[in-house]
């Protein structure tokens, strides 16, 4: 797919145009005035000609491509007002890329369950409880439908704005767990949090379209799919119940996604996943307002592969949706920090939240340290929102 990334932005120009006297009317032209660059990638000789055509000495790069040439980059120089006309005198997939840069910066407000989250006001938790013998960093300790409740009620009061619910670990090599032995795990943990937790929002954590619908029916009201909606029956789960969803992006399957990694752009892989996975759910009248987007931190990717897609993050908003990460206690953070084991890794993935936060990159934060990350947040997103 083609893809224009913004390489900068200055949300916080206009504080600095106001300080200098400017009043709104002179602000704005002067934002709108101000010129961006993209980077457009994915494009093949006739692309980059029509490129070419409408925007023509603000397109530079692949100067010597041939017309046969495919997968070429370029350097667009942009306004908002020029991306605009463009778009529209651009049909397919060139004029898509370049309306994708005018998508505002936050997503709109999304109804989960019992609870409307408005992102931009501050970065959500999600508290993460695995029901499973063998999850990476707490495998066994809340297998018990009693200690995984327990255990969820502790998050909540530690500050977990939702809760993922799952019942098959995701770490690398994980055995498959069948779809029966994965909802008697679940379903009672879902339908007591259900009752105990009523203003609480519940998301199931399973690639499996039978599970999800069963979790939906005991009080899921996010649909959590690692394997981004690749299953039709999935789409179909979320379509008919009217649910939202995140899709994930990961490469091939948990058992055999981190041999050698390798990718051309992994970013431009990520958005062509994603987009694809949103496209599918639209078709079935999933709007993507309503599905989260994750690039799948350690599911496919190398340590270089995770920090590029964290420096990154906001790439994801081309996608319109909002967006949710997982970093907690994950390797690369073990790696970035001497070796230390997944329950040592507090501290490394409370600043990685709040770095996320801080470039602007999550509206939703997956981790199983809830105390700790709404401390981080609250001091990065008080640090983000400063005026
Ligand atoms: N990571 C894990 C599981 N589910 N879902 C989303 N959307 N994003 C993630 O990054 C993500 C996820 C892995 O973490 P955990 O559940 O703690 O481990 P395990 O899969 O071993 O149970």
């Amino acid at each position: 797919m083609i893809w224009a990334r913004p390489l900068s932005r200055h949300p916080d120009d206009d504080l600095m145009l106001a300080r200098a006297g400017l009043g709104p009317a002179e602000r704005a032209s002067v934002v709108l005035g101000e010129r961006r660059v993209a980077l457009v990638s994915g494009l093949d000789f006739a692309a980059l000609t029509a490129l070419r055509a409408v925007a023509g000495a603000a397109v530079t790069g692949a100067n010597d491509a041939g017309p046969d040439a495919t997968g070429l980059t370029a350097l667009l120089r942009y306004t908002l007002e020029l991306a605009d006309e463009w778009s529209r005198r651009l049909d397919g997939e060139l004029g898509r890329a370049l309306r994708c840069l005018l998508r505002p910066a936050w997503p709109a407000p999304l109804k989960v369950g019992p609870r409307t989250f408005e992102f931009g006001t501050r970065t959500f938790v999600m508290g993460v409880v695995n029901v499973t013998p063998d999850s990476f960093s707490d495998g066994g300790r809340f297998f018990d439908a009693d200690a995984a409740v327990k255990h969820a009620l502790a998050l909540v009061e530690a500050g977990a704005d939702l809760l993922d619910v799952g019942g098959e670990s995701t770490r690398p090599g994980a055995d498959e767990v069948p779809e029966e032995e994965e909802a008697r795990r679940v379903l009672p943990v879902l339908e007591r949090l259900a009752r105990e937790l009523p203003t609480v929002p519940l998301s199931i954590d399973t690639s499996k379209a039978a599970v999800a619908r069963r979790a939906v029916a005991a009080g899921a009201s996010l649909v959590n799919d690692v394997t981004h909606l690749r299953d039709e029956a999935m789409v179909r789960v979320v379509a008919e119940t009217g649910v939202a969803a995140c899709v994930m992006h990961l490469r091939g399957t948990p058992r055999t996604m981190q041999k050698d990694p390798r990718y051309d752009d992994v970013v431009a892989d990520v958005l062509d996943v994603l987009e694809d996975a949103l496209r599918r759910a639209e078709a079935k009248g999933v709007p993507r307002q309503r599905v989260f987007v994750d690039p799948g931190i350690g599911f496919g990717k190398t340590v270089a592969h995770n920090l590029l897609l964290l420096r990154r993050l906001g790439d994801l908003r081309l996608l319109g949706a909002p967006v949710l990460v997982g970093t907690s206690r994950k390797s690369f953070l073990g790696q970035l920090t001497g070796g230390k084991p997944a329950n040592e890794r507090v501290v490394a993935s409370a600043a990685s939240a709040a770095v996320m936060s801080v470039l602007g990159g999550a509206d939703v934060v997956r981790v199983h340290d809830v105390a700790e990350t709404r401390d981080a947040l609250a001091v990065a997103d008080a640090i983000r929102a400063a005026r």
